[in-house]
C-alpha cells in the first residue's frame, strides 16, 4: 500500500515534471516561433528594400541607354540629333539657310536659333564656307553700320587682326550705302547694302 502510494506521488511527480518540462518546451517553440518571425520579417524588410533598389536602378537603366544613344549620335550629329540642319565643322555648328532675307533680318534669326551670323576668322573656315556656299550668296556678321569703314564683327572679333577674304576692289561702299558683307561669287566677301536679300550663315558652339 505504501509503496503503491510511492508510486503514485511518484507519478504525481512525474506528471507534473512533464508539464513543466512541457510548458518549458512550448515556451521554446513560442520563442522559437518570434525568433524565426523576426527573421522572417527582417529577411522581408531586406528583401524588399534589395527589390526597390533594384527596381530604381532598373528605372535608371533606360536613362543611362538614353545617354548611350545620345553618345553615339553626337558622334554622328555632333550639333545634336534633332537639328540635323546643322552641320559641324572645326568645333562649332553652322546653318546655312533655305531662305533669302536681308543682313538684319538674318542676324534676328540666327539670334532665334540661340546663334549668330557666321565669323569667318580662319582660311580654314573660309575654305570649309566656301566649299558650301558655292557661288551663292550668303550673309556673314560682319558690318560697318555704325561707323563707315570700320568693319566690325558680330561677336566683338577684332577686325583689325582677323583674317580677311574680301574680293579685290571690295569693300567698296558702292553708292555710299553698302554697310553689310556676304560671301558671293566664288566664296570672296563684298559689302553690299543691308536690305539687299540673300541666304545666310549663323553658327553657335556645339551644344553640350
Ligand atoms: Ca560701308
Ligand atoms: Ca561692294
Amino acid at each position: 500500500m505504501d509503496e503503491e502510494h510511492l508510486h503514485d506521488d511518484l507519478h504525481d511527480f512525474k506528471d507534473r515534471n512533464f508539464f513543466r518540462l512541457k510548458l518549458r518546451s512550448f515556451a521554446t517553440v513560442y520563442l522559437l516561433l518570434a525568433l524565426s518571425f523576426l527573421l522572417i520579417f527582417t529577411l522581408f524588410a531586406v528583401s524588399l528594400s534589395r527589390v526597390s533598389a533594384i527596381s530604381s536602378k532598373l528605372q535608371e537603366v533606360p536613362l543611362e541607354q538614353r545617354h548611350n544613344i545620345s553618345g553615339r549620335d553626337f558622334l554622328l550629329f555632333p550639333c545634336g540629333p534633332r537639328s540635323r540642319e546643322w552641320e559641324y565643322f572645326d568645333g562649332k555648328c553652322y546653318y546655312f539657310s533655305l531662305t533669302r532675307t536681308s543682313w538684319h533680318k538674318a542676324k534676328a534669326q540666327c539670334e532665334e536659333m540661340h546663334s549668330q551670323l557666321a565669323v569667318i576668322n580662319s582660311y580654314a573656315k573660309q575654305n570649309f564656307v566656301m566649299f558650301r556656299t558655292r557661288n551663292e550668296r550668303f550673309w556673314i556678321g560682319l558690318t560697318d553700320e555704325n561707323s563707315e569703314g570700320e568693319w566690325e564683327w558680330v561677336d566683338g572679333t577684332d577686325y583689325k587682326t582677323t583674317f580677311t577674304f574680301w574680293k579685290e576692289g571690295e569693300p567698296n561702299n558702292s553708292g555710299s550705302n553698302e554697310d553689310c558683307a556676304h560671301v558671293w561669287g566664288s566664296g570672296k566677301w563684298n559689302d553690299v547694302y543691308c536690305t539687299y536679300e540673300c541666304y545666310y550663315i549663323c553658327e553657335k558652339p556645339v551644344p553640350k
